[in-house]
C-alpha cells in the first residue's frame, strides 16, 4: 500500500515548554493544517528539547496533551497527520547521538539560540542545550522531509541539519534527503505586543496573546499594544519606521487574509485607536473555534491517548527503518 503512492513529507515539532502562542499559530501550526491533502504530514511535541531548561514535571506532561489537544484543535485531523510525542519514539534520542558525531562544535557555537538561552538562563548551561540542534537534526532526517515548516528564528537550526545531511550522505552514500525550511510569507516573525523590537515569545506573557486565552484579556492585550511614537497615527505598513502598527497589520492580514493595501485602505482617516481593537477581535475570532474545540478534546483523555499511541507507532516504523540504515552504514553490526 505503502509503496502506491508515495507523497512528499512534511514534518515540525513545537517544545511543549509553555502554552501556545499566536506567534506558535501563525508562524507555524496554520501553516500545518492546510497541507495534509498534499503531503505525508508528522508533527510533535518537542518533549525532548524542553528538558535542556529545567521543567516542574507535572507541568510538563499536562502541557505535552494540551499541546496534543492544540494541534488537533488548530485543524490538524489525526486520521490526516501522524501526531506524536518526541520522547515516544526512541529513534530520536539514538539518531541524535550519532549526528552529534556529525556536527561540529564550531557550528554549535553559533546558533543564535544556544547564545539566548544560555544568556537568560546563566545557571544552567547543560550539554544538551548545546547539543540540541543534532537533536533536532535526528528528528527531522528520521523521516526524511522534504519541508519543515517554522518560524523565521528556526532557519538557522534547518540550515544546519541540511549541513548535517549533506555531510553525512557525502560519506555514506544517499541516506538522508536534505530538507528545505518551509516559512511563510506573512506571520514568520509575530513580534510582541508590548515591544515590537522582539519577537513574541511566551517568555513575555504582557506581549503575549496565548491561544486559549479569554476574549476579554486578548482586547486588553491589543487596546494596550504599543503603536509608534511618530505623529502621523495612520495605519501604513513601514516595519522599519513603524514596527508596532506594522506587526498588528501582519497579525490582522494573516488571520483575515487581507492584504496591506487592503488594510491601509480599509483605515484611511482612523487612527491607532480604531485599528488596534479591529485588530483585536479578528484575533478573537480567528481563535475562539480553537479553545473552544481545544477545551472538548482536552476533557477527553482517552482519546487523546488512542491519538499519540497511533502516532508513536507510525512514525516509529518510518523512524527505526532510518536508523537501521544508518547503523548499517556507519558499521554498528546489527543485532
Ligand atoms: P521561547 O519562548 O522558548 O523562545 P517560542 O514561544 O518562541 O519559545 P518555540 O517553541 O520556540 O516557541 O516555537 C515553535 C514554533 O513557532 C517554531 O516553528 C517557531 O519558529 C514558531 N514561532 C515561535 N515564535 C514565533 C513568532 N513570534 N512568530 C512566528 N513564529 C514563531
Ligand atoms: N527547535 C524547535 C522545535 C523543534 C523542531 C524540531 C522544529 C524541535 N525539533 C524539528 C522543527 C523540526 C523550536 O525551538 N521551536
Amino acid at each position: 500500500m505503502e509503496n502506491m503512492e508515495k507523497r512528499k513529507v512534511m514534518l515540525s515539532g513545537i517544545q511543549p515548554s509553555g502554552d501556545l502562542h499566536l506567534g506558535n499559530y501563525l508562524g507555524a501550526v496554520k501553516n500545518w493544517a492546510a497541507r495534509a491533502e498534499e503531503f505525508d504530514c508528522y508533527y510533535f511535541m518537542a518533549d525532548m528539547h524542553t528538558i535542556t531548561v529545567r521543567q516542574t514535571p507535572a507541568d510538563l506532561r499536562r502541557r505535552t496533551l494540551e499541546q496534543l489537544a492544540q494541534y488537533i484543535a488548530c485543524g490538524l485531523d489525526p486520521e490526516k497527520n501522524t501526531l506524536f510525542i518526541q520522547s515516544h519514539v526512541p529513534e530520536h534520542a539514538q539518531l541524535g547521538w550519532v549526528l552529534n558525531c556529525y556536527t561540529m562544535f564550531g557550528e554549535l557555537s553559533r546558533m543564535t539560540q544556544f547564545k539566548d538561552k544560555s544568556a537568560k538562563h546563566k545557571d544552567n548551561i547543560n550539554g544538551g542545550l548545546f547539543t540540541y540542534p543534532a537533536l533536532m537534526a535526528a528528528d527531522i532526517l528520521l523521516y526524511h522531509p522534504e519541508y519543515i515548516p517554522v518560524g523565521e528564528d528556526q532557519k538557522q537550526h534547518c540550515e544546519l541539519t541540511r549541513d548535517v545531511a549533506i555531510r553525512f550522505n557525502n560519506i555514506y552514500g544517499n541516506v538522508f534527503t536534505v530538507p528545505e525550511p518551509y516559512i511563510p510569507k506573512v506571520g514568520a516573525r509575530i513580534m510582541s505586543l508590548s515591544n515590537p523590537t522582539s519577537k513574541m515569545s511566551k517568555s513575555d506573557p504582557n506581549g503575549c496573546v496565548f491561544l486559549l486565552e479569554k476574549p476579554e484579556d486578548i482586547m486588553r492585550k491589543f487596546k494596550r499594544a504599543v503603536t509608534d511614537s511618530d505623529t502621523e497615527n495612520c495605519v501604513r505598513y513601514a516595519p522599519a519606521e513603524k514596527p508596532g502598527v506594522s506587526n498588528l497589520m501582519g497579525i490582522y492580514s494573516s488571520v483575515t487574509g487581507k492584504s496591506y493595501a487592503d488594510i491601509e485602505s480599509e483605515f484611511v482617516g482612523r487612527g491607532y485607536g480604531e485599528f488596534k481593537p479591529a485588530v483585536g477581535e479578528a484575533v478573537v475570532e480567528a481563535l475562539r473555534p480553537i479553545r473552544e474545540e481545544s477545551q472538548r478534546i482536552i476533557a477527553d483523555k482517552a482519546y487523546l491517548q488512542d491519538v499519540y499511541r497511533s502516532g508513536a507507532e507510525k512514525a516509529g516504523r518510518i523512524a527505526s527503518r532510518t536508523l537501521r540504515k544508518v547503523y548499517k552504514k556507519i558499521g554498528f553490526v546489527e543485532r
